[in-house]
């Protein structure tokens, strides 16, 4: 996810072939477990109000509440019951073709370490806290993990139309930083936004970030920010729209198209934008990026 980070070429020591891990569950030490507690705790209140529909219920079904770092086992069990997801430990980040292949055969890959006491709020790579609380609730849910897979088989056709760039921008602002209009009013179901502490108050309460209709083909033109709370953030209707144009869309000519058209920075607004929010734009700190 993050360019700097560093990625293998091919999987290290110990992993498998598909670079899936055992998550070797009785090795985690009562600090790691506890580190979990501390960021489960700080963000479970956070989402009354906040979190989507979707992921209430998953954290729910899924029981995420109970002390400690989830035992995948336990977890699968529910999960592949209710949506055929399983939850497969890797060392950290994948290369995209293999990340990809797991999504397309509902499989989320989650980072087999947790974050340091000093760094709650900062990370380089994903972990096992962003990994599951962040996305695997929303996997609960019958028509995201449909999207999901849809998403993992779509970004293997972008390899091969040299769109990979274009696709990985529609799951950071769906998948990472979404946002959804409920009748209730406005909630988070993206990852990033759910398991930061930070952003979870600034992307639904902060007068700086704007906040826009969903638009498949405009996200894919946008840049994003890998080092700071998101300017823009993309609004859907409801979980049905993103599967719905996932599916729908013939990406092939899309991705002719998009050749053509200039990327949009971030926090820019262009004309075809259905604006909800107007941002102020006065949050421009170059500060770590919040996970
Ligand atoms: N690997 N472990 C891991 N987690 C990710 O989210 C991830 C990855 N490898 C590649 C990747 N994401 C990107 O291709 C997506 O952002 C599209
Ligand atoms: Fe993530």
């Amino acid at each position: 996810m993050n360019s700097e980070t560093h990625i293998f070429d091919s999987p290290p020591e110990g992993a498998n072939d598909d670079w899936t891990i055992d998550q070797a569950w009785d090795k985690f030490t009562d600090h790691e477990h506890e580190t979990w507690d501390i960021l489960f705790e700080r963000q479970y209140k956070m989402l009354p109000g906040r979190a989507c529909k979707a992921f209430i219920d998953g954290m729910n079904v899924l029981k995420l509440d109970k002390a400690g770092i989830p035992d995948f086992k336990d977890l699968n069990a529910i999960l592949m019951d209710k949506t055929g997801w399983q939850v497969v430990a890797v060392p950290g980040l994948v290369p995209d073709d293999v990340f990809f292949d797991h999504l397309a055969n509902r499989r989320f890959v989650s980072g087999n370490f947790i974050r340091q006491r000093d760094q709650l709020d900062y990370l380089q790579e994903p972990d096992v806290f962003h990994d599951v609380f962040g996305h695997v609730p929303m996997l609960a849910d019958q028509t995201f993990a449909d999207y999901m897979q849809a998403y993992g088989q779509g970004g293997l056709r972008s390899l091969k139309y040299d769109a990979l760039k274009n696709l990985a921008r529609l799951y950071w602002y769906t998948v990472e930083f979404g946002l959804i209009q409920e009748a209730e009013g406005l909630r988070i179901y993206g990852a990033g936004i759910v398991s930061s502490y930070g952003e979870s108050v600034f992307a639904l309460d902060d007068d700086s970030p704007n906040r826009i209709k969903f638009d498949l083909e405009r996200i894919m033109r946008s840049e994003y920010r890998i080092d700071d709370y998101q300017q823009n953030y993309f609004v859907i209707d409801d979980l049905k729209q993103l599967l719905e144009v996932t599916q729908q869309t013939d990406f092939a000519p899309l991705y002719e198209t998009l050749k053509t058209l200039p990327d949009i920075a971030v926090a820019d607004i262009i004309d075809s934008d259905s604006v909800m929010t107007h941002g102020t734009q006065h949050y421009a700190q170059n500060k770590a990026k919040k996970v």
